[in-house]
Parts: C-alpha cells; sequence; structure tokens
C-alpha cells in the first residue's frame, strides 16, 4: 500500500497502541471546540479517527491554524495515539503538529442538502460517507465480474465507442457529426464481441454504452457500464448458465467484501441462490396480468410489468422467449415456436426489473437479411455483421449486464444515478 505524506492511514492508526507515534494526512470531517481543546475528526479513504489538537503540545499558531480551518480542509497531523474510552473506536491521536494543506471556507454540502444541490455538487459530494460507500461497492462489483471472467476461461476484448449503425434500435441512438458523415455512440459492444468469438470464442468487455433515452426513469442513464459476454457455440440455456455464474459472483463478492460498505448504506442483502427461477414471457404475462398490470401479449413487459414479476420472487428470475415483435432483430426464433425468440432477461427482486438482456443470436445468413429487412432497417448498414454469417458461422449467444442497474439492486439505492460517480441523464451533463 502506498502511504504518501502519511505514516498511516485512519483505520490502521486505529489499531495501534498507546504512544505510537504517528503522521496522517487527510481532510476535516468535524470539528468541536470545547474548552480551548479542538477535536477534529480527520477522514481519509480508510475511515477515520479523533485528534485532539491543544496549545500546550502544538502552540499558538498552529492552534488557530486549527480552530479556523473549515470543514473539508486538507491536513497534515503529526501525534501520538491515546487510548481513551470517550473517542469514537476508543483511539484518538494527541497532535504534536497540524498543518493545514489546503483550505476550505464554507464547504458547500450541509446537512439537509437537497437532491438535485448535491447532484449539481456531486464532485464534492463523493467525499461523502454514503457516497463513499457506493462507490466502493460499485468497484467491488467490477472487480468481481471482471475476476469471475477471468477466471472462467474468458478473454477481455475492447470494442469502439464510435460506430457506424444502430444495435438496439434507431429510436435511442446518439448522432455525432464524424467528419461531414454521421456515426453514432455505441449503444451495446454486441456486434464487436460477436466477432471476436471467432478467434476467441468466449469473449467479454466492460465499457461504457449510450442511450438517448427521452425518459426521466429511475433506471435509465444516457451513458451506463455495460459488462456484456459473448459465447461461440452457446445456445439459450449456455448463455442463462453464464449469467447464474456472473451475477451470483459479483452478489456474494459484494456481500462477503462489500459488508462494511453495505452496513453504511443500511442495506442488508443476501447473495440469492443459484440456480434462479425460469420462467416464459408468457408466464411472466400472466402473473403481471393477475397483479392488475395492463399488459397484452405481444408488449415489450413494462416498468411495471417487470416490477410485477420481479417482486413475487426473493432472487433475480430469469424470464426467456419473448415475442419477437417486443426484442431487436438480431434475436434467434424459437424453431418450435417463430412467434417467438430465443432470448432472456434477467430481472433482479424487490421491484428493480431488468438488469441483464441477452440470448442467442440468429446464426444462418438469409434469415438474418430478411429480419432486417422486416425491421426497415438497411441490409448495407449491417454488411460486416452479415459477413459473420458468411465464413464459418455458428451458433452463440451472449448477454448485456447494466452495471448501474446491479449495483442499485445490491446496495439498495433509491435510484439508477446514486450508482454511478457522475450520472448523465437526459437533463444532466454536469458535473
Ligand atoms: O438493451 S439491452 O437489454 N441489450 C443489449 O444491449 C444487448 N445488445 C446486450 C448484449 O446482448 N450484448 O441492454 C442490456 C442491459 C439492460 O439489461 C440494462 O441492465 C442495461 O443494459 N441498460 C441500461 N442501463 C442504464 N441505462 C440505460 N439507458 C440502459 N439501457 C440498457
Amino acid at each position: 500500500m502506498f502511504r504518501f505524506s502519511k505514516t498511516h492511514y485512519a483505520s490502521e492508526a486505529l489499531g495501534l497502541g498507546e504512544g505510537s507515534r504517528v503522521r496522517l494526512a487527510g481532510w476535516i470531517f468535524r470539528k468541536r471546540e470545547l474548552g480551548g481543546v479542538i477535536f477534529i475528526v480527520l477522514r481519509d479513504s480508510t475511515g477515520s479517527i479523533q485528534v485532539v489538537v491543544r496549545e500546550p503540545e502544538i502552540g499558538p499558531s498552529q492552534l488557530r491554524s486549527a480552530r479556523e480551518a473549515g470543514l473539508e480542509s486538507s491536513i497534515i497531523v503529526e501525534g501520538v495515539i491515546r487510548k481513551d474510552p470517550r473517542a469514537p473506536g476508543g483511539t484518538e491521536v494527541l497532535a504534536n503538529s497540524l498543518e493545514v494543506v489546503g483550505e476550505s471556507d464554507n464547504y458547500p454540502i450541509r446537512k439537509g442538502a437537497g437532491e438535485e444541490f448535491l447532484l449539481d455538487n456531486r464532485h464534492l459530494h463523493l467525499r461523502s460517507r454514503s457516497m463513499w460507500a457506493i462507490l466502493r461497492i460499485r468497484a467491488e462489483a467490477l472487480r468481481a465480474a471482471r475476476e469471475w471472467f477471468d477466471s472462467n476461461g474468458f478473454t477481455s476484448v475492447e470494442a469502439p465507442s464510435i460506430v457506424g449503425a444502430a444495435v438496439e434500435g434507431g429510436a435511442t441512438l446518439f448522432e455525432i457529426n464524424y467528419f461531414g458523415k454521421k456515426a453514432y455512440l455505441t449503444q451495446s459492444s454486441q456486434f464487436y464481441l460477436e466477432a471476436a468469438i471467432f478467434s476467441l470464442e468466449n469473449v467479454y468487455t466492460i465499457q461504457p454504452s449510450f442511450r438517448a433515452e427521452k425518459s426521466r426513469t429511475r433506471r435509465h442513464l444516457t451513458e451506463f457500464w455495460h459488462v456484456e459476454a459473448e459465447m461461440a457455440w452457446a445456445d439459450l440455456n449456455g448463455v442463462m448458465e453464464v449469467v447464474e455464474g456472473l451475477v451470483g459472483h459479483m452478489a456474494s463478492a459484494v456481500a462477503e467484501r462489500g459488508a462494511e460498505e453495505l452496513e453504511i448504506l443500511g442495506r442488508r442483502f443476501d447473495p440469492p441462490d443459484t440456480p434462479f427461477p425460469r420462467i416464459s414471457y408468457d408466464e411472466a404475462v400472466d402473473i403481471a396480468k393477475r397483479k392488475g398490470v395492463d399488459i397484452e401479449w405481444g408488449d415489450d413487459l413494462s416498468t411495471e410489468a417487470e416490477r410485477a414479476v420481479s417482486l413475487e420472487f426473493d432472487s433475480p428470475v430469469f424470464v426467456h422467449r419473448y415475442p419477437k415483435s417486443a426484442k431487436a432483430f438480431y434475436h434467434m426464433p424459437d424453431p418450435s415456436r417463430p412467434e417467438v425468440v430465443l432470448c432472456v432477461d434477467l430481472l433482479a427482486p424487490e421491484g428493480i426489473g431488468e438488469i441483464v438482456g441477452g440470448g442467442q443470436r440468429i446464426h444462418d445468413y438469409d434469415l438474418l437479411v430478411q429480419r432486417i429487412r422486416e425491421e426497415g432497417l438497411n441490409v448495407e448498414d449491417y454488411k460486416w455483421y452479415l459477413d459473420l454469417r458468411k465464413y464459418g458461422s455458428v451458433p452463440h449467444g451472449g448477454f448485456g449486464l447494466g452495471l448501474e442497474r446491479t449495483v442499485r439492486w445490491i446496495a439498495g439505492l433509491p435510484h439508477i444515478r446514486a450508482a454511478v460517480p457522475f450520472p448523465r441523464t437526459i437533463t444532466r451533463v454536469t458535473p
């Protein structure tokens, strides 16, 4: 572990014995003065510790700087560890010196600040205890995802963010002016992963995807982190097995390694058992109808329908075989029931709804051309994608998992924008 400007981090200092000498570097989280003694709670990336600042040890000039330093000033403190049952954690530092490195006057974030204000000040709000916990949970979820793929024989591949054609339909495409020609921000790396399976067979990527989502919801961002995988020779069952392995590992890794962070958020999270239940779209529609949701066979599952279904289960649930009309052109029709496709969504419990979408792809050239035409798309735009069906095509499948939706579920967050450091939504591109 690197220790710049410090001998210990706050959490390490808490474990030291009486009389140990330390040099800590961090920020003033809290401060109060009692009878000429200043009590500072110093915060760093690992936690916090109380620092006791008194004139006899540090002299009048440093005492004055400590008194004048506002919340969130950055400081370097040298001192001695004291065990005192009155201190938080039973340990404090008696300061011999205190240097204010960066002043902070009138730190704008106060208790009770409104939601919009906090979003406008996200660059500062990241320092809060709750954002600290969320960022750590997100990092853990990402680490777990990579760890799972890397230890299960998947190779990571990177795809471009600037692309020439839609993957998930034109309605949510962000158009950019690419030297006078139209180009788009990618909605999914799926087609590039499909190309890569012919070389590497089982592949994954973790990178941003973009959707010009015009709706304000609790589960849509315009830029989100997409965990995607593609597997040569896999059918729909194979896709579900991979999703189950990945999501199961992400959930249990965060539950175990992020226990402290979940507790800070007041979140009780028990990782779900596998296998996850599997139901058909038909069954999902029946459940939603029974619960009073307005839905007809053929409609995509609305937010309310997904919510109704997900509340029926206390673990994530797979919903497979949606109507062809509700899904993108590349999904493989079910040979025994051509009106539905071999796709699958994973709905997270507690009403969260879809966190994964995927399925088996069409690997037959003629059928893919027919589906592109039926959807009114331009075959020319998909020329290279069609090539993959011309030269040694194989059955294959894959999926995409929304990182923020998954973190929202695991961390129990009310809104998806809490799950990303700097959210991008229909109304927000700053900070
Ligand atoms: O549109 S998806 O359902 N499917 C795809 O993009 C496939 N091309 C992925 C693949 O098979 N490789 O999106 C997949 C997931 C979805 O379940 C959500 O969890 C997430 O991506 N997603 C989003 N998260 C946040 N905001 C928005 N707007 C969003 N759109 C999708």
